[in-house]
């Protein structure tokens, strides 16, 4: 009999966007409890993904790190109405994808790490404003995006790239980044993250 899926992580880490990739997908999944503090630094874990950070997957023989790339992987193999027929959107899935993690992830952990996530001591007020200064700018392209088309980002079916994009936009969402001037982000985000998939995995990670 086969294995089901294995996401190693917990569902309050970037392992959350796996989960609901995976709850969106109905595949057969196990969720192997695995911490940022021990867990990452067992040597089972380090054999798996040498990087030491969560999450990761197994499926058979396939070990997988980066947790919007195994988003891809869930969704390619898995996920009928999630990846795209054409090749032009497949084009467009990889473009949101690079996007979310090179433009949008990295000043909004700016913002998170600065503003909730370190203990207060060990914030930098100055690291928050800048970095919710410059989220701006990742959110202006896509209210402008989403004003020209939509609803959704490849246009009228959600698919791994709004997943893709929402699951680290959750992060501002939760914790209530004002998204006032972006009111087509906020419409799109408010529709994704209540999906049936999505608040499955939001109930593991805000119960966690
Ligand atoms: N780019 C990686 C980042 C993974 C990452 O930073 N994971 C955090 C938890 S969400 C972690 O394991 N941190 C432990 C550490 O940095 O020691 C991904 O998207 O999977």
């Amino acid at each position: 009999m086969a294995q089901p899926l294995t996401i190693y992580g917990i569902p309050r880490s970037r392992a959350f966007r796996n989960l609901w990739a995976a709850e969106e997908t109905r595949v057969e999944y196990v969720l192997e409890a695995t911490d940022f503090t021990t867990g990452v630094k067992a040597p089972a874990f380090v054999a798996m993904n040498p990087n030491a950070k969560i999450p990761a997957l197994k499926d058979g023989d396939l070990v997988l790190w980066e947790s919007l790339a195994m988003n891809l992987y869930i969704a390619r193999k898995y996920g009928e109405g999630l990846w795209p027929e054409k090749l032009e959107d497949e084009g467009r899935v990889f473009m949101w994808t690079l996007w979310t993690a090179n433009e949008l992830e990295s000043i909004q952990m700016q913002w998170a790490y600065n503003s909730f996530i370190r203990p207060p001591d060990q914030r930098d007020a100055a690291l928050a404003a800048a970095g919710a200064e410059g989220m701006k700018k990742p959110y202006g392209v896509l209210e402008s995006v989403l004003k020209e088309g939509g609803p959704y980002l490849l246009g009228p079916n959600f698919s791994i790239a709004d997943l893709n994009v929402a699951c680290v936009a959750y992060t501002a969402w939760f914790n209530k980044w004002d998204f006032s001037a972006f009111p087509k982000v906020k419409a799109w985000l408010d529709t994704c993250l209540d999906r049936p998939a999505a608040k499955r995995a939001r109930n593991m990670r805000e119960a966690a």
